[in-house]
């Protein structure tokens, strides 16, 4: 795993309609997520907060999405940012909603067609932003990033993806929120849905490395989006869309230990992060400690011969 974490800022509040997520880079900062990563022996370089570029008036044809200029913003600002900060170490995005993603995954997809390599995504989230623009109701692009990245039609706003990441390099897992049209798009994807059902009965290990396997076997990269729902509400209550039956605190370090472990991790989303609605610190706590199992802490540094 890159040790150089680049932290991003990315204050984008414009994909939902509950304003907060635009707090999010700071609570990190305060929370000392760059602190934490160079007590575990990275380098870090926080390049500090990027802004929306500027764009003209945009339309689409579903009159519930709002924000649709200044999400694209975000969309080509972030791009931009997040290639750069790939050729120097492993992005760090600190959100921000998840409409982040369409400009954050963009970013790394076009590194990773400039050298060549596949890229794979993780989405830990309990919902699968598996709308367009054109298919959503709420109008909220949050929703959508994945169906950006995996080239679905409907983004005719936005920049083309540089490099559409194949459905058979993708995974939702956590999920628990699907909407009827994302649900009818999914079926007939070949998406790997790892949802709480699949989670319960066969724990977060099996399904997890599964998916790494494939990632080293094609020599892939490995970008994760951590969205703070993914959790359940009883231990991360900051964030707007919660839904019930999350992961646990020891499901979610589990994950970000296996990630660790598998040294393939190359770029990381935080999202969703609404600190207007934390409990004092609690969930930015949970998120910089969920970092921190991904770059190496250990509950103990146990010798490899196991437990028994
Ligand atoms: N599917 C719902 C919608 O499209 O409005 C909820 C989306 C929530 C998205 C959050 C970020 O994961
Ligand atoms: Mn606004
Ligand atoms: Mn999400
Ligand atoms: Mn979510």
């Amino acid at each position: 795993m890159n040790r150089t974490c680049i932290l991003i800022g990315a204050p984008v509040d414009s994909g939902q309609r509950r304003p907060g997520c635009l707090m999010g880079p700071a609570a990190y900062r305060v929370a000392g997520l760059a602190a934490t990563l160079q007590g575990l022996g990275c380098t870090v370089q926080d390049r500090g907060d990027v802004a929306p570029a500027p764009v003209g008036d945009v339309s689409c044809d579903n009159a519930a999405v709002h924000h649709l200029s200044e999400t694209i913003g975000w969309t080509r600002a972030l791009a931009e940012a997040g290639q750069a900060a790939m050729a120097d170490g492993m992005p760090v995005f600190m959100g921000g909603d998840h409409s982040l993603s369409l400009g954050s995954v963009a970013g790394v997809a076009a590194h990773a067609a400039a050298v060549g390599r596949p890229l794979f995504v993780l989405w830990l989230d309990a919902h699968s932003d598996f709308h367009t623009p054109l298919t959503t109701s709420s109008g909220n692009l949050h929703g959508t990033p994945m169906a950006y990245i995996a080239g679905r039609a409907g983004f005719d706003a936005f920049p083309p993806f540089p490099a559409t990441v194949p459905e058979s390099h993708i995974c939702l897992f956590g999920i628990r929120s699907v909407d009827p049209a994302e649900g009818a798009a999914l079926y007939d994807s070949e998406i790997t849905v790892c949802d709480m059902r699949v989670l319960d009965e066969f724990g977060v290990v099996v399904p997890l490395r599964r998916f790494l396997d494939r990632v080293r076997a094609a020599d892939g990269l490995l970008h994760v989006s951590l969205d703070v729902d993914f959790l359940d509400p009883a231990i991360a209550p900051a964030v707007g869309t919660t839904v019930p039956g999350g992961t646990t605190f020891r499901e979610a370090h589990l994950v970000m230990e296996l990630l660790h472990d598998s040294g393939l991790v190359t770029s990381l989303d935080l999202v969703e992060l609404n600190p207007f609605l934390d409990e004092r610190a609690r969930t930015a706590q949970l998120m910089v400690d969920l970092c921190a199992s991904l770059m190496g802490r250990k509950v103990f540094d146990r010798p490899t011969r196991g437990f028994v």
